[in-house]
């Protein structure tokens, strides 16, 4: 795994609000993340708990297979997701001095599935931090044909905590900030083992998947290590939802592993 960082490649992250890592996962990796992968996502779709978006025929179903925390019904998956080595990286990338897992998802563009509609992630989440970020790691080359990412470079220095839905207008997200409609956003194809981290608040989506095979990827949310909880549900358990008051750390080891601290 290459993720050993460099100062040039966290201004890159830095300035752009995302960055490609090519050959982040060896070949004998890769092949490991597809197949547990894989596994995760059969086993997840045979439970059908409503723990995918699966159970209907909507446009969102249609974006993607989504399947979120993975880690906390499948060994395997635990297995990759707890790995120091990736909260390093983040952390390194974001500056900050702890990574706690928000959460982890597979992501699998089906074929000929819809785009991505862009949007914000960190809005959606439990707490709000100028530094959170995702990997999003490509299990099969993504490309200009099959749905890769897009990013308007440096939107994350910009955002509020406004947002747009995943929906069908995908452009939608350009009425809340008029300021950004205008702008280049530039695709961010590449290799299957390649990772992408992007900032938590930079404007992305991802296009439609043109071709007859599935658009692969495992991603995670990686939340700093002492923020605090901002009274979004989200991916918060029942019982640690209830208990929480605005401004709490959020630090349960259940629900946010500590995975990296410097
Ligand atoms: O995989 C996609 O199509 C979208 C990914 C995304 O929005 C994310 O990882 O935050
Ligand atoms: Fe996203």
């Amino acid at each position: 795994m290459k993720y050993q960082i460099t100062k040039e490649q966290v201004a890159e992250y830095q300035k752009n609000g995302y960055i490609v890592i090519e050959d982040f996962l060896d070949s004998k990796e890769l092949e490991l993340w597809r197949e547990v992968t894989d596994d995760a996502v059969r086993q997840r779709l045979i439970e059908r708990n409503g723990l995918t978006n699966q159970n209907s025929d909507d446009y969102y179903s249609q974006v993607f297979l989504q399947a979120v925390r993975l880690a906390d019904t499948h060994a395997g998956m635990a297995n990759l997701m707890l790995d120091e080595r990736l909260g390093y990286a983040a952390g390194t990338l974001a500056g900050v001095d702890g990574i706690r897992i928000w959460h982890d998802q597979a992501l699998i563009k089906q074929p000929y599935g819809n785009p991505t509609g862009w949007h914000l992630d960190n809005p959606y989440w439990s707490f709000h931090s100028p530094n959170a970020l995702s990997i999003w790691v490509a299990l099969d080359r993504a490309t200009l044909a099959n749905g890769c990412l897009w990013y308007v470079p440096g939107t994350h220095k910009e955002a509020r905590y406004e947002n747009s839905g995943i929906g069908s207008n995908i452009g939608d997200l350009f009425r809340v900030y008029p300021e950004w409609a205008h702008r280049k956003a530039v695709p961010a194809p590449c290799p299957a083992g390649a990772a992408v981290f992007h900032n938590g608040l930079i404007a992305h989506g991802a296009g439609a998947n043109m071709t007859p095979l599935p658009r692969p990827a495992m991603t995670c949310a990686y939340m700093p290590d002492g923020s605090t909880f901002n009274g979004i549900k989200n991916v918060l358990r029942d019982d640690y939802f209830a208990a929480l008051k605005n401004g709490d750390v959020l630090d349960d080891p259940r629900q946010v592993p500590l995975i990296w601290k410097r």
